[in-house]
């Protein structure tokens, strides 16, 4: 068969390219210096974020990572413990973060689908006793990746916002992939986070900008953050060059998330047909597969798929997982799971 090879990378939805029309707002954005809070592009893209949030302030970090530690350091003190799902991105893959720089304790606790109960959290916030830390914060994470792209709805977040207040904690969201969740539910993102206090969300990852992530919350929470993204090396100059794509990513591409789900679904719909593949039906643009009942190895898998300019990683556990974005058709998609059934069933 004559097919172009175009690169298929489904690794994470973090390997999109900026749209064209992202690379000419960055030529044209108005730039000045951010730490003096100067850059006109900056300030737009973070009045933006607060809106699109229903908050009153944002600020624009390098990263996830940067944002969902700032958001922490600004929420609690040293020596504070945090509950937070046990396959939560914060806990497992930020470099413990909030322990080396934080001096946080992790009360990780597993919770199906990725999120707790509200009586699970009830029943791990430390008691007032001498020998205890205190327990001050609740993360949440939505879409919870590790878990499947999994989402959780209004009700949901509510009332783990609501049990966590009731008991004194405040209340992040590692909301890294909230947009795709709002999607999901086909509700304004406004409606999942009005009861959290801090947020973080990723441009740079199904929105498709190169680089950034928005931490939101109350005026106060955002002084405090600005003051430790600036300790944390994060005070960015002429950041508008990042802010120009990030404004089009919020403002164009969140409805077309709606996309990568259709074609994570059709891929989960044709992998679960091959003999061995076990698939977790996905509610995003995340879908893990594993395919141990085929014999074959994830690693060999990789490199059989790279012969064809398909890009995918084998996962910590065994699993494998399959990221959907921009730039990813389709007709890709049927490509992909041809290729994957042809091998998997040789
Ligand atoms: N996740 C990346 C990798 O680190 C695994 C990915 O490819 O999915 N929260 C969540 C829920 C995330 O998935 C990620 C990135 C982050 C935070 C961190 O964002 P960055 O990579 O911008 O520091």
């Amino acid at each position: 068969m004559m097919r172009k090879m175009k690169k298929i990378d489904l690794r994470s939805d973090t390997v999109t390219l900026p749209s064209p029309e992202m690379m000419e707002a960055i030529q044209r954005a108005k730039l000045g210096d951010d730490v003096y809070e100067e850059d006109p592009t900056v300030n737009e893209l973070q009045e933006l974020a607060a809106e699109k949030m229903g908050k009153e302030a944002a600020l624009l970090v390098t990263s996830g990572t940067q944002g969902n530690l700032v958001s922490l350091l600004s929420q609690t003190h040293r020596g504070d413990e945090i509950i937070l799902e046990s396959r939560a991105h914060i806990y497992l893959f930020e470099v413990g973060g909030m322990a080396a720089i934080g001096g946080l304790m992790a009360r990780p606790v597993y919770g199906e689908r990725g999120f707790l109960k509200p009586e699970q959290v009830v029943a791990n916030i430390r008691g007032d006793n001498i020998h205890f830390p205190r327990t001050t914060l609740l993360a949440i994470e939505n879409t919870h990746n590790y878990a499947g792209g999994t989402v959780l709805d209004e009700e949901g977040m509510n009332a783990l916002a609501e049990v966590a207040h009731e008991n004194g904690l405040r209340v992040h969201l590692d909301g890294a992939r909230i947009f795709n969740a709002a999607v999901a539910l086909k509700t304004d993102v406004k409606r999942l986070v009005r009861k959290v206090d801090s947020i973080q969300f990723c441009l740079s990852k199904g929105l498709a900008a190169p680089i950034g992530s928005l931490v939101v919350g109350d005026r106060d929470f955002i002084k405090r953050a600005r003051k430790y993204r600036k300790m944390l090396g994060g005070g960015m100059r002429q950041a508008g060059i990042i802010a120009a794509p990030g404004i089009i990513a919020l403002e164009k591409m969140v409805n077309r998330l709606a996309e990568d789900h259709e074609t994570a679904k059709l891929l989960a719909e044709r992998l679960s047909k091959v003999e061995g593949v076990e698939v977790q039906e996905p509610e995003t643009n995340i879908l893990f597969i594993n395919i141990s009942g085929t014999g074959k190895k994830p690693k060999w898998l990789v490199q059989e798929l790279k012969k064809k300019n398909i890009i995918i990683r084998s996962g910590l556990d065994g699993r494998i997982r399959l990221v959907t974005h921009y730039g990813i058709t389709k007709e890709d998609i049927l490509f992909v799971a041809e290729e994957m059934a042809r091998l998997l069933e040789s």
